[in-house]
């Protein structure tokens, strides 16, 4: 998501101040009666400071785009990376100061109007001082703009009209060998559990149709209230994107997993999500395993395929079952909130 550069309090205020005495100086060197100079320059000084300062703040306001016109999909992603309602407490402390600042401005403007021009320079260093207190107030608030803008930088790009299918499995069981396989992509693979921490993308065009494959972080058979926010990720990209599932056993169980928990999850996954269509993949079949043993964890023949994600086999098998997926209408659904709770 694209939040802009946030400025610091004292770069707002150093901003403000530095166009509010240019703009005064400028002033200094016009022919003005004696008696209305000094309040005038006073005058110039606090409004253009207000002005730049108020251009800082809406150009920041205006820049983050409304979370509830948001894909639900980015919503649940910003909530789970930042939190959505601290996201709308920052930004209301923006727009709070913006609506103060609006009304020092016509404060020390009708108060510098009204006053002696000797007492201009006095009632402009009062106005200084309640600007610098209120742009000092939301320091944890551009604090916290500065950590989200960081945070979300990485925010995935969803083509929300091709066909999404989500990769899903235990930890370390290949899921991000098989994005790589099937999509070109260039994911992170390594041997250890939970290597992906995020939502990857991989893209590819079959018969004119866009699909979109989305390896997620590794699950484990808990529920689904227990997970961690980089668990959650994979949870939303389910709720919201997947028109299939291509859920990845490791019957080998070199991943560290017992098959036994790895069908627990698919379960689970198969109770919350079910109406997404799930394609059973038994992964790393170049590694010698127990037929007899993984047989007892298949329960749906037709859509199982045998794969092994590292040497490429079976991978024109998926794609063949993955053109016959329909994209899922998911407009009225997201209306509610799924319950998995
Ligand atoms: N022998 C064999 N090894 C594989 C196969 N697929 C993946 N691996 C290996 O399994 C390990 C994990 O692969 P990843 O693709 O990173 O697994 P992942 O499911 O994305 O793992 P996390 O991101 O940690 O959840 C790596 O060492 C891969 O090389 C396969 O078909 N056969
Ligand atoms: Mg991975």
């Amino acid at each position: 998501m694209m939040i802009p550069t946030i400025p610091t309090p004292d770069e707002i205020l150093d901003k403000g101040f530095s166009r509010g005495k240019k703009a005064a100086d400028l002033l200094r060197t016009q022919k003005i009666p004696k008696h209305l100079k000094g309040k005038k320059i006073e005058e110039r000084r606090v409004v253009t400071a207000c002005q730049v300062m108020k251009d800082k703040l809406k150009s920041i306001i205006d820049a983050v785009p409304e979370i509830e016109e948001l894909h639900p999909f980015y919503q649940d992603y910003i909530d789970i990376t930042v939190g959505v309602d601290s996201m709308k407490q920052a930004l209301g402390a923006l727009n709070w100061a913006y609506g103060i600042l609006a009304q020092l401005e016509r404060e020390y403007s009708r108060k510098l109007k009204r006053s002696p021009s000797e007492k201009a320079s006095a009632i402009q260093r009062e106005a200084y001082g309640r600007i610098a207190s209120v742009i000092n107030k939301i320091e944890k608030d551009l604090d916290f703009l500065d950590f989200a803008k960081s945070k979300l930088r990485n925010m995935p790009t969803i083509d929300f009209d091709a066909t999404t299918i989500v990769i899903a499995g235990f930890p370390n069981v290949g899921k991000s060998t098989l994005l790589r396989q099937i999509s070109g992509a260039d994911p992170q693979v390594a041997d250890y559990p939970f290597t992906t921490k995020g939502i990857q993308i991989g893209h590819t065009e079959r018969h004119w149709k866009s699909i979109q494959f989305i390896d997620t972080p590794g699950l484990l058979d808990r529920p689904v209230m227990e997970m961690n926010d980089i668990e959650m990720n994979a949870i939303v990209a389910l709720e919201h994107l997947a028109d299939a599932i291509l859920f990845i056993y490791d019957g080998s169980e070199t991943c560290g997993f017992h098959l036994e928990s790895q069908y627990n999850l698919q379960k689970q996954i198969a109770k919350i999500f079910d109406e997404i269509p799930i394609i059973h993949l038994f992964n790393k079949m170049d590694i010698e395993q127990d037929e007899e043993y993984i047989n007892q964890f298949v329960d749906d023949p037709d859509n199982t395929l045998f794969i092994s994600a590292l040497d490429g086999d079976g991978i024109d098998k998926i794609n063949e079952i993955i053109d016959t997926i329909e994209k899922i209408d998911r407009t009225v659904e997201d209306e509610e909130e799924l319950d998995y709770y």
